[in-house]
């Protein structure tokens, strides 16, 4: 035997380690969005969050309106779309209709905070038993890069050719330090998802707001901030430095509202 034989005959009987693997939820279907766009990112923690807690049965997607918008192509999961804004009522409907299912909403920032504002806080200040993920990019980023209540100050869009300014359009819009100072929200943390360590702590984070709602103990928002390099019109790397550089500022990462504070221990799962 030659010795390139005895190696192909030894590898092939070694055993494989996997290291990495698909999510089982998540489709095999390639993702639409642009290059270094975080949505996709965040479609796989949440993909990985359902096969972890083995809801895939009973998970149930409310998807907004904007880039996020086809989630139900990406992860099988039972899914709804929501009029633009109206996610937080119509999870609110279906998890009081079907407490045994899990209602997670998936919502860009023009979605949640513009037009859909009302819906989010009462929903956390109601304490819905649901889990809402807000994926803040600053822009509406399906219709072309508008302004948006969490556009900062300064910001350049279509919509604010000069600028966002203060004095005309208001300040950016926190809004995981909103919905944390409610009394009804449970769980309320910000992540970021453009570096490993970032993505681990985003992982945490999904699961644990998943979990919540499972074991029954309310309201929960994960808002990740997130880059559009599409409507910032810069390159996928610069994108990323834009977001440490200017947005981590304004919306600083951390658990706004920890369920340990309230009281509530989360049983182990
Ligand atoms: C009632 C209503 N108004 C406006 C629109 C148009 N619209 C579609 S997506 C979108 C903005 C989405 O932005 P965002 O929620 O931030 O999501 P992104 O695309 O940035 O992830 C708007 C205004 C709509 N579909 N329905
Ligand atoms: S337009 Fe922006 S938010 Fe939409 S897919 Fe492209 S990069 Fe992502
Ligand atoms: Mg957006």
């Amino acid at each position: 035997m030659t010795n390139y034989v005895k190696w192909v005959k030894k590898m092939s009987q070694a055993a494989e380690k996997k290291v990495f693997s698909k999510p089982s939820c998540l489709k095999p279907n390639p993702f639409h969005f642009c290059p270094g766009c975080h949505h996709g990112v965040i479609h796989r923690l949440i993909a990985e969050s359902i096969d972890f807690h083995e809801i895939a049965s009973q998970a149930v997607a409310v998807i907004g309106v904007g880039c996020g918008v086809f989630l139900y192509n990406y992860i099988a999961v039972d899914a709804c779309e929501a009029p633009h804004g109206r996610a937080p009522a119509l999870a609110t409907g279906l998890k009081r209709a079907s407490p045994d299912s899990v209602v997670f909403t998936y919502q860009g920032d023009g979605d949640l905070g513009a037009i859909g504002t009302s819906e989010i806080i009462h929903a956390a200040n109601r304490g819905e038993n649901i889990t809402v993920f807000f994926v803040n990019n600053s822009v509406y980023g399906m219709t072309g890069g508008q302004m948006a209540p969490t556009t900062l100050s300064g910001q350049k869009t279509t919509t604010s050719p000069l600028g966002r300014n203060y004095q005309s359009d208001g300040y950016p819009l926190r809004v995981a330090e909103l919905i944390a100072s409610l009394e009804g929200s449970t769980y309320v943390e910000r992540v970021a998802c453009h570096t490993p360590k970032l993505i681990n702590r985003a992982r945490k984070a999904v699961l644990r707001g998943m979990k919540i709602q499972i074991q029954g103990k309310g309201f929960s928002l994960i808002e990740f901030i997130s880059a559009c390099p599409t409507n910032w019109r810069l390159p996928p790397d610069k994108a990323v430095e834009r977001m440490e550089e200017t947005m981590l500022e304004v919306y600083p990462l951390g658990v706004y509202k920890d369920p340990a504070t309230q009281g509530l221990n989360l049983d182990e799962a």
